[in-house]
């Protein structure tokens, strides 16, 4: 196994926020990934939603699918989802079960949750985790905000999450697979297409990242667990993200992340501080939703989306932006975004796979 990789450890709670703002850029440009600790999220919360969450995976496959995926929300199996169709055709080795907003009524009801009859004190034990790791995400951004020599509160202030798309995901992947010819993964290489992603496991390793994807054959190094830390990622939006995955480790391994997405109607622009007039902004004004969309679909791939993609590869269809979007996302990942008002405004880091923008942002 590669060697671990060593990562900044970055309290939340530090007083001394100048120094956790220089840290966490530090870590954004050279890795993409860092530890978060004294995040405020009590570690017999964790254990709960550990518990509940091999509790709800342990049950029969017919009464999990019952709650199968809708609007991304619930059960998805073994298999169903494929992070990177170009390794394998199999999909990856995990279940997994997806929570979305609780705040907004709309969104709310787009939730399913098991029945209370087999699994009382799982909804609210997931609510509860929810609404705090929402918090510590939120009390993070203001660090990154700092970090990318913005004021503070400068994603509140725009109202980038008054009506955010959080979601929290329970995976399970499974100790032992049956043999097979094909390397099978729990979770094939991918980057994040939110801001941050805030992780956490039963401590099974597994996870390991790429520093240079562009990089062949490609270099994966193990992200070590560290009791109470959350191991924290940066998205596509946030324009350095970091290609990582999920290796079988014979163990059972849970997780639980949290992906701290922006306002559904944002759309992606460049900020101020991360472009100048030698590096203007790369990618403006694209729509969150659409992006997100095609990625999600991209994941679960259904006959149409595949269809798209062919015929404006081909030439036969004259593409519309979204799906030129669709076609360009794997070679030029998209960048941080937020809208100040709804169907509106919008922002971003500088795009690219390079590390321009925190480079740039440097006085
Ligand atoms: O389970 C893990 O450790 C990583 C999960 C992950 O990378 C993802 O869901 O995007």
């Amino acid at each position: 196994m590669a060697e671990g990789l060593k990562l900044p450890i970055i309290d939340l709670s530090s007083p001394d926020r100048t120094s956790s703002a220089r840290l966490i850029r530090q870590a954004c440009m050279e890795c993409g990934f860092f530890y978060l600790v004294n995040h405020g999220v009590e570690e017999e919360l964790l254990g709960r939603v550990f518990d509940q969450s091999s509790k709800f995976f342990s049950l029969p496959l017919e009464v999990k699918s019952k709650l199968a995926r809708k609007q991304n929300r619930g059960y998805t199996a073994l298999f169903a989802e494929n992070l990177d169709p170009t390794a394998s055709s199999k999909g990856d080795s995990k279940e997994s079960f997806y929570i979305g907003p609780l705040e907004d009524a709309t969104q709310n009801k787009l939730n399913q949750w098991p029945s209370e009859d087999i699994l009382p004190s799982w909804r609210p034990t997931m609510e509860s985790y929810y609404k705090k790791v929402l918090s510590t995400g939120k009390r993070l951004l203001s660090l990154i905000a700092l970090a990318l020599n913005l004021d503070e509160d400068f994603f509140e202030k725009v109202g980038g999450l008054n009506k955010h798309t959080a979601l929290l995901r329970l995976l399970h992947y499974p100790g032992q697979l049956g043999s097979s010819d094909e390397e099978v993964l729990g979770a094939s290489a991918h980057s994040d297409y939110g801001t941050v992603t805030l992780l956490a496991s039963n401590g099974v390793p597994g996870l390991q990242v790429c520093r240079e994807k562009s990089k062949q054959p490609r270099v994966w190094e193990d992200v070590i667990h560290i009791d109470g830390a959350f191991i924290v990622n940066i998205g596509d939006l946030m324009e350095r993200s970091t290609v990582h995955r999920v290796i079988p480790a014979g163990q059972e391994r849970y997780s639980v992340a949290f992906f701290l997405d922006p306002n559904e109607d944002s759309l992606v622009e460049c900020l101020a501080s991360c472009c100048n007039e030698s590096l203007p902004p790369r990618c403006n004004n694209y729509p969150l939703q659409g992006i997100r969309t095609l990625q999600i679909n991209a994941q679960y791939p259904s006959r149409l989306t595949t269809l798209i993609i062919i015929k404006c590869f081909m030439g036969r269809l004259r593409p519309c932006n979204w799906w030129t979007m669709l076609v360009k996302l794997p070679f030029n990942r998209v960048l941080v975004l937020f809208s100040t008002k709804p169907r509106n405004r919008y922002y971003t880091s500088n795009l690219s796979d390079t590390k321009s923008l925190l480079q740039v942002t440097t006085n």
